[in-house]
């Protein structure tokens, strides 16, 4: 397990803020090799990608313009999200923070999609809007910070997104057209 854990934390590398989570592995690797309390699998290599906070409907993928945020896992496995958390917030806790559903999961270099509205679609699904100005924490299910995103006003356009440029990396972008699980530009 221990060596899975290192190969996971040695894969997000590239993300400036993976490296982060992961230092926080490296100097503890306590904390990313067990469960702990109320603990999960491993989840280090995910990282929040792409951020939609202005969506405009597009009649097929989001028929009601929600909001949503989508994750990219740059490890080279299937990664379970399961007691993973979500918040819009730069100082709210793990403790604060939305659990993802159960059976979340992510592959190996792949994508999922978080929606955010308040009627319900999609799933995984959140009950609250993204603001223009906001930042969205993700914490792993042993309560490390796994990513953090920080977008000002005038970077997340109606209409468009604004992520990481290349998927996972540390360049952060507007996007005139979103690519829900898909790479970005
Ligand atoms: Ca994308």
């Amino acid at each position: 397990m221990a060596t899975r854990a290192r190969k996971l934390g040695a894969t997000v590398s590239f993300a400036a803020l993976a490296v982060a989570s992961a230092a926080i592995c490296l100097l503890s690797l306590t904390a990313c090799t067990t469960d702990g309390d109320g603990g999960g699998p491993p989840q280090a290599g995910v990282v929040l990608n792409e951020i939609v906070c202005a969506a405009i409907a597009d009649g097929k993928f989001n028929p009601i313009g929600s909001d949503w945020a989508e994750f990219y896992n740059g490890s080279l496995e299937t990664v379970d999200l399961a007691g993973a958390r979500l918040i819009d917030s730069k100082t709210k806790t793990f403790d604060e923070a939305i659990a993802l559903p159960k059976g979340t999961t992510i592959p190996a270099l792949g994508y999922i999609v978080v929606f955010f509205n308040d009627q319900g679609f999609g799933n995984p699904v959140i009950e609250k809007r993204l603001g223009s100005s906001e930042v969205l924490t993700l914490y792993g299910s042993d309560q490390t910070l796994l990513d953090q995103l920080d977008w000002s006003e005038g970077d997340c356009l109606e209409g468009g997104s604004w992520g990481r440029s290349p998927d996972g990396g540390s360049a952060l972008r507007t996007f005139a057209a979103p690519t829900p699980n898909a790479k970005n530009p």
